[in-house]
């Protein structure tokens, strides 16, 4: 069995049930003008790993392995968009609203679309999710069942949010999940390294940490 070196001790995986979760590299998070800058966030942390993601979705492609995509909106009429989200706090523009990159975080608009670097490959599965988690109100379970996988890599935006809340609710659903630790970022680099350190302390309770270079040289064994 291949074997990552990843922490707390190593991730040993069936590569042919191995696939790898990118979550929600969105224009809306990462460029100027999105639903992150809105909220006040500096977005140039986040558009700094866009090169790393490509090499590790690259990495995967290469190997045969799926690359799932997840990006975070809500249907036009906002019918999946609680008002306890909407409503939430006090930010330059509210989900829905026009914005530079069109409605924030609304299917079909150009803020909501994967970044021009990361886009998804034709047969590659795109999941729209109105939550944080991907296996809320999506088909994500469905995918990765059709897949046959198993071994879960994740990557994305922002860790402590879509990222980790997608690895929980993976993990409780008994998948394998290894974060890579250089493919996801935060607005703050403090709530980052905490998520990664709360995924892999008492045991890897939610879930394995490793950095890309690591991962890619396991798949290439
Ligand atoms: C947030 C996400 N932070 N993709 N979404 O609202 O993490």
């Amino acid at each position: 069995m291949p074997r990552i070196a990843a922490q707390p001790f190593p991730f040993d995986f069936d590569k042919s049930r191995t696939g790898l979760v990118v979550i929600d590299m969105q224009r809306d998070f990462i460029e100027p003008g999105g639903f992150g800058a809105s909220l006040g966030n500096d977005v140039s942390r986040l558009q700094a790993i866009v090169p790393t993601v490509k090499t590790l979705i690259e990495g995967f492609r290469r190997a045969g392995l799926a690359v799932v995509h997840t990006r975070e909106c809500h249907r036009p009429d906002l019918s999946d968009l609680p008002p306890a989200k909407r409503d939430r706090g006090n930010p330059a523009l509210r989900i829905g609203d026009p914005g530079p990159m069109g409605r924030i975080l609304v299917a079909g608009e150009p803020g909501a679309e994967i970044v021009s670097e990361l886009a998804p490959l034709p047969g590659e599965a795109v999941i729209d999710k109105p939550g944080k988690g991907a296996f809320y109100r999506t088909g994500f379970g469905d995918v990765l069942k059709d897949k046959g996988l198993h071994y879960l890599v994740f990557a994305g935006v922002t860790t402590e949010v879509c990222v980790q809340t997608t690895m929980r609710e993976a993990n409780d659903r008994g998948y394998d999940c290894l974060l890579t630790t250089d493919a996801t970022e935060s607005y703050f680099p403090e709530f980052r390294d905490a998520a990664i350190d709360m995924i892999r302390a008492q045991g890897a309770i939610v879930g394995w940490t490793a950095p890309t270079r690591d991962i890619l040289e396991a798949l290439n064994d």
